[in-house]
């Protein structure tokens, strides 16, 4: 090895062969992949944040991943003979290469996120927003990513460079070409070791340029676009009607006693990060977890279900927002919002709020606007306002690696919330009950104490818990203080396990089982999350046992607002219907009902809690009658999202959603409910205007110690994917 940098030092790199070298043809080659790869490596310091790489792997990774594409691409050309062509090639490739490089920087400062095919080629006009002309923002080292092929085409033109004729010795290109297919090969390997599943499970754009490179994720994004535009272009709008008649005998009525309970109200949805039905009612050392989320769960202005699970796949939080939204299903692999987010065709709740009853709608969340593709996503469905972690001051203790933390996000979301017209739909992602679960002594109560189950990720998992449970009562001190809680609906749902399986076992001394004989039952039984739907005024609020899941919230919701579903393509049932059907598909088609469970092929009493290793007849034939059910709601749904289907329908009384005419900027954003709230003047229903034009911001009582810290230079945030749980 140092032998062999030696001679690549004193052949190639050592100032006083540069002429020489630029003047052979393998010489020439090798100072363009040298070149692009110095000039892909400044792109990722100067422009790209250097990737946010936080393990020495990745720092690795990001400096070598333009080295084997560079060679495998640029070695296209060392086959061709004739030298005019060979050069010209080069530069070529040269050119095309530095040009995507480019444009990304370009992109990436406006929009941190890189290109896609989607939007190279307009289709995704989302992202421009009509103001890409002239936002274009020049940095001062621009000129260092072209200056040198202007100084080796100026060297040609005045012959310093002169066209080498002999053409490479036989196996040469070849060697070559196999040295940079090994190189990516190699790369793509130690990807996957710090980061498995990169290609299946499609993280965000940032994740594979820092594994893969510019080029490879060009190609791969290429490819997967390819794909999914083949199977969108051979679908007709006739593949809707089975869905349709599908959708219609799935159809759960509406239950008169509850529909338009809500009817009117503002709806805040609390969207509980990672957090689990076990922990309600928990007491741990004699004291409860979360004791304000127990008070709502049993209020009688409430209604709570207490068998609802969570239907996520991999793309955990986005699937959970999806199906809360739009009431389909994730995808099989990988999140639906990143894979297909980019021209999907959605019929969501933003916009069906908006359009039957005049709703206005924000997003409020810590983390970064990017994060699981929600910048364009929340476009396509109409989403008015995307209040991320890129408005708020996220530096210092304010926030964890998964951004700003939720009593600073419920306050700081305050000047936004009050400023919306009512009524409003606002849904809250909190984010600080997230694994590794990790929170600052300060921000700890010390009057609670935690379990002592042997595993350090469970017992945190309370502590955040109990946070999360403590941020959720100032916010709703604050909603009772402003006047927004006697007309504001408020739905709080877990969007997916926090305890892994791995870790569950540990679970068994705090919910009195026993660890030896914990099992798969166990483990799916623990896919519960909570919901309840609060509704200020109402009285007969109750607990009810119904076996649902995500996909049924929708519905549930749109019937308690007295807006009827019976038009939309929606794979859920209103929960309070009497005709709702208990079959909870989870995504990797195994199932649960009342009676039993289907997990990885095995059929379990979820009664008695037992395996039935040899099913009799009659229940072989009730199992696989409950399969075929699940198999075809999930077909369906997948069916439907897939080919975009939603495309060739438009429900009655509804308008398509424009993504193009949403701008999520937070100097657009703050100018635009200003500007509302000012035009409407005495019409405005906004909090603010109701409260005389003056903030209700002082209403707002946290106890988070980060509340009054100065803005520093620093911050934990790291934008970064999914279960990635590095650097905290
Ligand atoms: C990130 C947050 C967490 O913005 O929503 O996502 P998850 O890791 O739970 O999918
Ligand atoms: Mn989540």
């Amino acid at each position: 090895m140092k032998n062999f940098l030696k001679k690549f030092w004193h052949q190639t790199l050592a100032p006083k062969n540069w002429l020489a070298q630029l003047n052979t043809r393998l010489g020439f080659f090798t100072w363009l992949v040298v070149l692009f790869t110095l000039k892909a490596i400044l792109a990722y310091g100067a422009d790209f944040d250097w990737l946010h790489v936080s393990d020495p792997l990745q720092v690795i990774l990001m400096l070598l991943n333009p080295i084997g594409f560079t060679m495998i691409l640029f070695s296209l050309a060392l086959f061709i003979k004739p030298k005019q062509i060979y050069y010209g090639a080069l530069l070529l490739i040269d050119t095309a290469m530095t040009t995507l490089l480019y444009l990304n920087v370009i992109y990436f400062r406006e929009f941190s996120d890189f290109m896609s095919i989607n939007t190279m080629l307009g289709y995704n006009t989302v992202n421009q927003g009509g103001k890409a002309a002239g936002a274009i923002s020049f940095g001062i080292h621009d000129f260092l990513f072209w200056i040198d092929l202007v100084i080796l085409i100026g060297l040609m033109i005045i012959r310093k460079i002169k066209f080498d004729q002999r053409p490479l010795k036989r196996w040469q290109p070849f060697k070559l070409f196999t040295i940079g297919v090994f190189v990516l090969v190699a790369n793509m390997f130690f990807a996957d070791v710090d980061r498995p599943q990169l290609l299946t499970r499609q993280f965000d754009r940032e994740y594979m340029v820092k594994y893969l490179g510019i080029g490879p994720f060009t190609i791969y994004d290429a490819i997967n676009t390819y794909q999914t535009s083949q199977v969108r272009k051979s679908a007709t709008p006739s593949e809707l009607t089975a869905v349709q008649k599908y959708i219609k005998k799935n159809y759960a009525a509406i239950n008169p006693e509850f529909y338009g309970k809500a009817k009117g109200k503002n709806v805040i949805v609390i969207h509980l990060e990672s957090f689990q039905q076990m922990s309600l009612d928990l007491k741990i050392n004699g004291q409860e977890v979360t004791p304000f989320l127990n008070s709502l769960y049993h209020s009688k202005s409430s209604v709570s279900f207490d068998n609802f699970f969570n239907e996520v796949g991999q793309g955990k939080t986005s699937d959970a927002e999806n199906m809360l939204e739009t009431s389909t299903f994730g995808l099989s692999q990988g999140s639906l919002f990143s894979k297909l987010g980019d021209d999907q065709t959605f019929q969501a709740m933003p916009a069906i709020l908006n359009q039957r009853a005049g709703y206005s709608s924000a997003v409020f969340h810590g983390n970064l606007g990017t994060f699981w593709n929600r910048s364009t996503v929340y476009k396509h469905m109409g989403y008015q306002n995307w209040i991320s972690g890129d408005y708020f001051d996220v530096t210092g203790k304010k926030a964890t690696s998964w951004g700003l933390k939720d009593k600073l996000l419920f306050q700081n979301s305050i000047p936004y919330l009050e400023r919306l017209q009512q009524p409003f739909y606002a849904k809250y992602l909190t984010v600080t009950n997230h694994t590794p679960y990790t929170l600052d002594a300060q921000d700890q109560d010390p009057n609670f104490q935690t379990s002592n189950t042997g595993s350090t990720l469970v017992d945190n998992y309370f502590i955040t818990n109990h946070y999360l449970d403590q941020s959720v009562k100032e916010f709703f001190n604050y909603l009772k203080k402003s006047g927004l809680y006697d007309n504001t609906a408020v739905v709080l749902y877990g969007d997916h396990y926090g305890i892994s399986n791995t870790d569950a076992p540990y679970l068994a001394s705090v919910l009195g089982k026993n660890e030896s004989n914990w099992n798969d039952l166990d483990n799916a039984n623990l896919q519960r999350v909570p919901l309840i739907v609060h509704i200020p005024g109402m009285t007969n609020g109750y607990i009810d046992h119904t076996y649902g899941g995500e996909i049924d919230v929708a519905p549930t919701l749109e019937h308690l607002l007295g807006i009827s579903t019976k038009r939309y393509i929606q794979f859920g049932q209103d929960l309070l219907s009497k005709q709702h059907v208990q079959i909870v598909a989870f995504r990797n088609k195994d199932w649960i009902t009342p009676e039993y469970a289907s997990l990885s092929g095995r059929i379990w009493n979820t009664k008695t809690n037992q395996l039935i290793e040899y099913p009799d007849k009659k229940l072989q034939a009730k199992v696989n009658k409950i399969q075929s059910y699940v198999n075809k709601k999930l077909d369906m749904s997948d069916n439907l999202n897939q080919k975009n289907l939603l495309r060739f329908y438009t429900p009655k009384d509804f308008k398509a959603v424009d993504p193009s005419k949403y701008d999520y900027s937070k100097d657009s954003t703050v100018k635009r409910l200003k500007k509302i709230n000012q035009e409407l003047g005495t019409k405005s229903t906004s909090l603010l205007s109701k409260n005389g034009n003056q903030s209700t911001l002082s209403d707002y009582i946290t106890d988070a110690p980060e509340s009054r810290d100065k803005a520093t230079d620093t911050t934990r945030l790291l934008p970064r994917n999914a279960d990635d749980w590095s650097g905290n």
